[in-house]
């Protein structure tokens, strides 16, 4: 009996391939359509001279003259651009992600699009990559690119990013691999990357964890595949949103005092990721604080400022009893992305505890 099941589920495993396979197959010489959603940032800058790398302006050149400043684009894809959002990304907005994410979602939908490139600011990048990587409804690939020096500068790094990533939104390779961010010839998962140094090409990294590949010339080369559950795997539908429920992040310190935690929990926050010290830590001055947040219904993630590590749960708080949720290795403000989403499922912590598990 077991040897029939094994050779029946061995049998479903080779049409599940096939078809998946099939999904994406293209005739050899057609180029894949891929649709380039341009939201602003320094990929989308100016400088007064081309060696203005920082005090330049970010968001200023449209989608289609980004496109147009590299023709070699469209001898690897059909390209077509839209301009979502003109804006440096330290001023991204819940409306512009809600845009956006509807706008991918619409278009993959459509059987003439086969990949999604979005040009973005690089210092909420990790942040916009992250939220889609958890609503984005498709297996097609969905690049988000930026660059740290303006497109007027020497050695500019934008025009080859917005390449490569092309290459990889068109590409086989990325699909189904969640949201991809794709800088300095370097493939990151959305869930893991995070922006850390403030002003040079190498920037984007992902802790610990690493990329999931790199560029060698015009290929892409992946070494590995996220785990945790991402877009057509996840619980999360943004389809009729028009907000997402307010969290805020409060940063622990040395003599902190909870105030600020008050003063959220006044202005009516639905969730408070706390980034505590070392492995989460919150200071016994802040409970009053938090436990009175607690009673108004407002959820505390447990996260660190540390950057990187597992954040225990009920190591350096007694979750069970305080109903904290423990951020697991997200930072502060990629927890903040999952407890938006998680609070407009549930404000139950023991299925936000869940959640953090999964994604
Ligand atoms: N202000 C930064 C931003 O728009 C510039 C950049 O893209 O790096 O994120």
């Amino acid at each position: 009996m077991n040897r029939k099941i094994y050779i029946s589920l061995a049998i479903l495993c080779v049409l599940v391939l096939s078809l998946q396979a099939a999904c994406f197959a293209r005739t050899p010489d057609k180029l894949p359509n891929v649709k380039i959603l341009a939201t602003g940032g320094t990929i989308a800058g100016s400088g007064a001279t081309n060696t203005t790398t920082v005090g330049y302006t970010a968001a200023v050149t449209p989608v289609d003259a980004l496109i147009n400043n590299v023709p070699e684009l469209k001898k690897i894809a059909n390209v077509s651009g839209e301009q979502i959002s003109q804006i440096a990304s330290e001023n991204m907005t819940n409306e512009v992600w809600l845009k956006l994410a509807k706008q991918v979602n619409t278009l993959l939908s459509q059987d003439d699009v086969d990949g999604i490139v979005i040009t973005h600011g690089t210092d909420t990048l990790e942040e916009t990559a992250y939220f889609l990587n958890l609503v984005v409804k498709s297996e097609k690939p969905v690049v988000v690119v930026g660059s740290m020096r303006p497109p007027t500068a020497m050695s500019a790094d934008g025009m080859l990013n917005l390449y490569r990533a092309t290459i990889l939104a068109g590409s086989r390779e990325a699909a189904g691999k969640g949201v991809l961010v794709m800088l300095n010839d370097t493939i990151h998962a959305g869930r893991d990357v995070t922006k850390t140094i403030t002003d040079r090409v190498d920037t984007f990294r992902a802790p610990e964890i690493g990329p999931l590949g790199f560029f060698t010339g015009d290929k892409p080369v992946f070494y590995r595949a996220p785990l945790r559950k991402h877009t057509v795997f996840t619980e999360f539908d943004i389809s009729q949103l028009t907000d997402l429920p307010r969290v805020d992040i409060v940063y622990h310190y040395a003599n902190n005092t909870g105030d600020v935690i008050k003063a959220l929990t006044q202005a009516g926050v639905k969730g408070i990721v706390h980034a505590g010290t070392g492995n989460g830590s919150i200071g016994k001055v802040e409970y009053p604080a938090v436990e009175a947040a607690q009673e108004k219904g407002v959820v505390i993630v447990r996260s660190a400022r540390v950057g990187n590590g597992i954040v225990a749960r009920n190591g350096e708080a007694n979750d069970d009893k305080y109903n904290f949720v423990a951020g697991d290795n997200l930072n502060p403000q990629k927890a903040r992305i999952l407890l938006m989403l998680a609070l407009t499922k549930t404000s139950n912590p023991e299925d936000i505890q869940r959640m953090f598990w999964e994604y």
